[in-house]
């Protein structure tokens, strides 16, 4: 897999090498660059509760901006998107219509900020399983992934933005 993109990456070189004669070449639709999605989580529901709250990060290589307006997650009643915000020196939560992913930033959703609330599960979230995540964006592309279901505590422990947690 490491070789294939090895020579993959040495034969966009050699291509974009041999397109410097030509002059300035605007043809990269042969790159890949496509919205994704990283360091999904959901937590289980805490005994009693109505709902919990679902953290990843959304990645735009695009150069337009997109919009998330909604987010669907399996075995989810109703899924809405939420943020943080001071008001009178308190911290409340409330609900967005849309998150913009400006052209090639990325937007974390994290605990204090932009979130995903999951209200009504249809069965119970266990730690460690993967529920299907789909957002959806108003130019009408869909993005689908996986959230990870963590513990509570799992989410304060886990460093943030680490892809080596192997312990
Ligand atoms: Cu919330």
């Amino acid at each position: 897999m490491l070789l294939k993109t090895l020579s993959l990456a040495a034969a966009l070189l050699f291509a974009g090498l041999s397109q410097a004669h030509e002059g300035h070449s605007h043809d990269h639709s042969h790159v890949q660059k496509e919205l994704m999605v990283t360091e999904a989580q959901i937590r289980t529901f805490l005994p009693a509760a109505k709902s919990t709250a679902a953290y990843f990060t959304i990645h735009n290589p695009t150069d337009k901006l997109v919009s998330l307006k909604k987010a669907t997650i399996r075995g989810i009643g109703r899924v809405e998107i939420h943020e943080h915000v001071h008001k009178n020196g308190m911290m409340r939560m409330q609900q967005v219509d849309l998150v913009e992913i400006p052209a090639n930033q990325q937007v974390v959703f994290q605990p204090g900020g932009f979130h995903l609330m999951a209200f009504e599960p249809e069965n119970t979230l266990k730690v460690g399983e993967k529920r299907k995540l789909t957002l959806y964006f108003d130019n009408g592309d869909r993005l689908y992934s996986f959230v990870e279901v963590v513990s509570l505590k799992d989410t304060f422990e886990k460093p943030k933005h680490s892809h080596h947690n192997h312990h």
